[in-house]
């Protein structure tokens, strides 16, 4: 991530990004996050600018919506100078669609410039190096302007404001998780893999599918060392890349001969799926596999007949490996082999899977897990697990995908570039403390096995998580009992849905940075505002505030002492249901 980020207005936000992805293509560019459609609608900056009379000036940027991931709804991009609208248009895949707006009407004039992004679902948007030139020379550098200059956005227009109807509450209100959802989002903190061919081809995360497999030599394979380190970070479950788009299958598939079968590894015997999944049952970790519709390799790829290849490696791993816990579905559709793109038969995937393995959740590409909207492992301040989709207000959780290299697959030279256990801590915060599920990459090394730096990471992470959650200062305070048990399965009402609180009260005052709310989520998710206060010299001062809280919502404060806290719901949906609550 840039190092620049700004929350703004109604749960927009904005970042600067040096490496922003669309189609697999990186540019510097102002990512912008509006809110949700049906929650407020559109995010736009204004720059006011003055163009010479000399000059024949023209906006030049790349409008792009962030990789992959498979939402169709897209997102509308528009330009407007004073009150006219120069360029709209709508984007419903990854690719940079670059923009070229004529300003020679305003030559020697001043204007206001207005860049906006309404989200018709659940993307990110981003605005490609904007910046206003002539003949080349830039005259103005808007992505750092809006940075350098925050009085650059804008809030939604008024009529993209729409307070929601008390119906449309009461409905949002009532949508619960199913269990498989409540026990993942539970779960908290899961395992990703990647591993295959781009391990070993110099290509990139996205191999074109025509490597030998004889490169795949995993000479010290070891899925027990995978399983034993994801274990030890407090991980519970691993996902591991079956196939990725190289079309490269790390189990021997009778859908193709593109697999291990046909690499002299192991003498073609070898089965990482199968090695995986072992080592997870042994363990005790919940196993999941990302299946790559996209497929670079397939000669099907492009036709009706390549859903049939697709779900016959779907049937193949929900039927040999024994339970599967997530199915991993990337949006990616590029050309064929035959230069045709791929119709996916998406229901037919999901029935398939429906009917081998019923416990399984669908993520990004499905319906049970949504994917959080970039690939930072950062979830928003304000996170709803209940979504609008097809017209109809559903449980869909957040998932944030990040990997702790700069790349999916291991890379020799970025051994050095492993994120810090800080940059871990805090996407930790982010993502897990912001009712989202976080799902970290390790990716292993050309022998097989995860790199040392990144299991000492790893470590330091679980070693700042035990220390800093050791001992919860909660349960020594006079406070709601459901508060401050261990039971997850009880909770504390509010009496009315506005305004209600509580408060915990010690004997002595205690010291502490860290607050920490769970909300009952398996009756729904209902905070919509709240509060922390504590008391100093007899007097309620303000500590902290957020808005959603879900299944878990972790606030960092300046280092605190008092004796007492108070935490007031401002707003829920309905009566606020809490199930416990921590402070560090
Ligand atoms: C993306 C893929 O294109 C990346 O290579 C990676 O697998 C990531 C998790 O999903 O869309």
């Amino acid at each position: 991530m840039g190092a620049e980020r700004l929350d703004w207005g109604r749960g927009a936000e904005f970042y600067l990004k040096s490496d922003s992805s669309s189609g697999g293509v990186k540019r510097e560019a102002v990512f912008a996050h509006p809110p949700w459609r049906d929650f407020s609608g559109q995010a736009a900056c204004e720059y006011d600018i003055y163009l010479n009379a000399a000059h024949a000036p023209v906006l030049e940027t790349y409008v792009g919506i962030q990789d992959g991931h498979g939402s169709t709804d897209g997102m509308i991009f528009r330009v407007r100078a004073g009150d006219r609208e120069l360029f709209a248009s709508k984007l419903t895949e990854a690719r940079w669609l670059p923009v070229r707006v004529d300003l020679k009407e305003f030559a020697g004039k001043a204007v206001k410039l207005e860049l906006s992004v309404e989200s018709c679902g659940e993307f990110w948007g981003l605005w490609g190096t904007p910046q206003v030139t002539d003949g080349g020379k830039v005259l103005y550098d808007l992505g750092k302007m809006t940075f350098d200059a925050p009085k650059y956005l804008l809030p939604p227009s008024g009529s993209a404001v729409k307070e929601a109807d008390s119906d449309t509450r009461a409905a949002r209100a009532a949508v619960r998780p199913t269990p498989r959802q409540l026990h993942y989002q539970r779960n908290e903190f899961i395992g990703f893999i990647h591993f295959g061919m781009n391990t070993y081809s110099d290509h990139s995360d996205w191999g074109n599918g025509s490597d030998s497999p004889n490169l795949f030599r995993p000479e010290r394979f070891d899925a027990e060392q995978w399983v034993r380190i994801c274990k030890e970070a407090g991980m519970k479950m691993l996902v591991l890349t079956a196939k990725h788009h190289d079309g490269f299958c790390l189990w021997p598939t009778d859908s193709t001969d593109y697999s291990v079968k046909s690499s002299s590894w192991r003498g073609g015997k070898g089965d990482v799926v199968g090695e995986a999944a072992e080592a997870c049952r042994k363990a005790g970790l919940e196993f999941g596999i990302y299946l790559s519709p996209w497929d670079r390799h397939n000669p099907a790829y492009g036709t009706e007949q390549y859903n049939e290849v697709f779900k016959t490696q779907l049937r193949e791993l929900l039927t040999r490996y024994g339970k599967v816990s997530e199915v991993w579905f990337d949006g990616a559709c590029g050309e064929g082999p035959n230069g045709k793109r791929q119709s996916y038969d998406w229901n037919g995937y999901y029935q398939l899977i429906r009917e081998l393995q019923p416990e399984a959740l669908i993520a990004i590409c499905g319906p049970d897990i949504r994917w959080v909207g970039n690939e930072d492992g950062l979830a928003r301040e304000t996170e709803w697990s209940v979504q609008l989709a097809n017209g109809k207000y559903v449980w869909y959780p957040a998932e944030c995908d990040v990997s702790i290299r700069p790349s999916w697959f291991y890379r020799k030279n970025e051994d050095d570039k492993v994120k810090t256990v800080d940059q871990l801590m805090d996407i930790y915060f982010a993502s897990a403390g912001r009712n989202a599920v976080l799902l970290l990459n390790l990716p292993p090394d050309r022998s097989g096995r995860i790199h040392p730096n990144d299991e000492q990471v790893l470590r330091q992470l679980r070693s700042e998580r035990d220390r800093m959650f050791a001992r919860n200062l909660a349960r020594k305070a006079h406070a709601p009992a459901q508060l401050v048990d261990d039971d997850p399965e009880s909770s504390w009402e509010g009496n009315t849905p506005e305004n209600a609180s509580f408060e915990l009260v010690w004997d002595e005052p205690v010291g502490f940075s860290v607050i920490e709310l769970c909300e009952f989520i398996r009756e729904g998710q209902k905070i919509e505002n709240f509060t922390v206060e504590c008391e100093r010299d007899g007097k309620w001062q303000p500590l902290a505030k957020g808005t959603t809280v879900g299944n878990r919502r972790l606030l960092r404060v300046p280092f605190t002492e008092s004796r007492k806290l108070r935490i007031t719901i401002n707003r829920a949906l309905a009566k606020p249901q809490l199930s416990a609550v921590g402070v560090y």
